[in-house]
C-alpha cells in the first residue's frame, strides 16, 4: 500500500468497529452539475454513505477564489445542495453543509497559512495552472491561499480519507504535510487523512473531445451532459456525440475514445461490465450504441432533475436542513478548533473555555 492514498478495502478493514470517516465537496461553480461531476463523484458519495461516517459539503468560500456573481453563486449554492440530496445523499445517513455556515473552517485555515511556506504554496500546480490563464494581475491572493483553506476543511474533521479526482491529489497532499507539521510543532492533533483511491472510479470524457475529461470549462457545452439539462438536449448531445474510424463497436481508449467513451457511459449507467455491452452490440453500428446511451442516461438523470426541481420550489425547507448540517458539523469543528487555539497558544476570552 502507498503511504498517501487508501483503497476502499484497506479503509474498512482499517477499523474494528467504528466506520471510518470520509470528508469531500465539490465546488458550486455551475448551474447543474455533469455527468462526470455525477457518475465519477457524487454516486460514490451515496455509496459510501452506507459504510462510512460521511461529511460532505458545499465549498462556497472556494467558490469565491476566482471573479464571481454574488447572485449566481447564492443560487448554485442552493441547486449543489438540492442535486446532492436529488442524486441519493440521505442528511440521515451523511452531514451535508455549506463551508461559509461553520466559520472554523476560515478560523482553522489562517492557521494553516501561517504554517505553510511561500514557496510550498508557489508550487501548487492547480494555482500556477489558473494563474497562468487568468495573469497576475486578476489573481487575488484567495486563489493563492486555497489548498489551505482547502487543509482547513479536511482537518477539522479528522477524517480517515478524503474521497477527491486526481488533480486535487497535491491538496490533499498539503493537508497531509501541514496536519504532520502540526502535530510535530504543537504536540499530536489531528489524524494524517489519506486521498481515497476507488478501484471502479468512472472517468467520463467529453463527447465533443473524447480525449479531455468533461468538465463545465470545457469550450464548448455540446461535449457535456448536465445532470439537470432537458431529455431531449442529453439525447441530442449524446446522438451528436464524436465517434471513431472504423464502424465496429469495441473498446479501445487509444485507437477509439468516442466509442469507449460511450462504451463506459453506457456501462456506468446500467451497471453491465464493458465487456458484455461489447458482446450486445457485436455487428451493430454506432447509432445503435448511441441510441441506447441516450435513453439509459435519460432513464438515470430524469428522476434526479425532476427531484431538484422539487427540492429548489422550497428553498426554505432546503435553508433549513442546511441549518441542521452545519450544526452537527460545528459539533465536530468546534472542539478541534478549540483544542488547535489552545495549543498555539491563544488566551481564552475571559469567561469563556476555548
Ligand atoms: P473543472 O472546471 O475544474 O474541470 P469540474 O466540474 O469538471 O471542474 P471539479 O469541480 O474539479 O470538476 O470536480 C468535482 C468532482 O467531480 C471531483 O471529485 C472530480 O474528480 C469529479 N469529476 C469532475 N469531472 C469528472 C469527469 N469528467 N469524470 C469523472 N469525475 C469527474
Ligand atoms: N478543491 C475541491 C473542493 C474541495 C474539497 C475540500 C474536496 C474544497 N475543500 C476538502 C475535498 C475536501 C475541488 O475543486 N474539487
Amino acid at each position: 500500500m502507498n503511504h498517501t492514498t487508501i483503497t476502499e478495502d484497506e479503509l474498512l478493514s482499517a477499523h474494528d468497529g467504528r466506520a471510518p470517516r470520509v470528508l469531500s465537496g465539490m465546488q458550486p461553480s455551475a448551474d447543474s452539475l455533469h455527468l462526470g461531476n455525477y457518475l465519477g463523484a457524487l454516486v460514490n458519495w451515496v455509496k459510501a454513505q452506507e459504510d462510512y461516517d460521511s461529511f460532505y459539503f458545499i465549498p462556497d468560500m472556494h467558490a469565491i477564489t476566482v471573479p464571481h456573481d454574488p447572485a449566481d453563486l447564492a443560487e448554485r449554492t442552493r441547486r449543489t445542495v438540492a442535486q446532492y440530496i436529488a442524486g441519493g445523499i440521505d442528511i440521515e445517513k451523511s452531514t451535508l453543509f455549506v463551508q461559509s455556515h461553520v466559520p472554523e473552517h476560515a478560523q482553522l485555515a489562517w492557521i494553516m497559512m501561517c504554517l505553510t511556506g511561500f514557496g510550498e504554496a508557489s508550487r501548487m500546480t492547480q494555482f500556477k495552472d489558473k494563474s497562468a490563464k487568468l495573469g497576475s494581475d486578476s489573481v487575488g491572493v484567495g486563489l493563492f491561499t486555497y489548498p489551505m483553506l482547502m487543509a482547513a476543511d479536511i482537518l477539522l474533521y479528522n477524517p480517515d480519507a478524503v474521497p477527491v479526482g486526481d488533480d486535487q491529489k497535491q491538496h490533499v497532499e498539503l493537508a497531509r504535510d501541514l496536519a504532520q507539521r502540526f502535530n510535530h510543532r504543537f504536540g499530536e492533533t489531528f489524524i494524517v487523512p489519506k486521498g481515497l483511491i476507488r478501484k471502479d472510479g468512472a472517468r467520463i470524457y467529453d463527447l465533443q473531445d473524447p480525449t479531455s475529461k468533461m468538465s463545465k470549462s470545457a469550450s464548448s457545452p455540446n461535449g457535456l451532459i448536465n445532470i439537470l439539462d432537458e431529455p431531449k438536449v442529453i439525447a441530442k448531445r449524446i446522438k451528436s456525440a464524436v465517434t471513431d474510424a472504423g464502424t465496429e463497436v469495441s473498446y479501445d481508449r487509444q485507437e477509439k475514445p468516442g466509442v469507449s467513451n460511450l462504451l463506459e457511459i453506457l456501462s456506468t449507467v446500467s451497471d453491465t461490465s464493458v465487456e458484455t455491452l461489447v458482446k450486445e452490440f457485436e455487428g451493430k453500428m454506432y447509432g445503435h450504441l448511441k441510441v441506447a446511451v441516450a435513453d439509459a442516461v435519460v432513464e438515470r438523470l430524469e428522476p434526479i432533475r425532476k427531484r431538484t426541481f422539487e427540492l429548489l420550489e422550497d428553498p426554505a425547507e432546503l435553508d433549513r436542513l442546511l441549518a441542521r448540517g452545519a450544526e452537527k458539523a460545528r459539533a465536530v469543528a468546534a472542539p478541534v478548533l478549540a483544542d488547535v487555539y489552545k495549543k498555539v497558544g491563544f488566551l481564552a476570552p475571559a469567561g469563556q473555555a476555548l
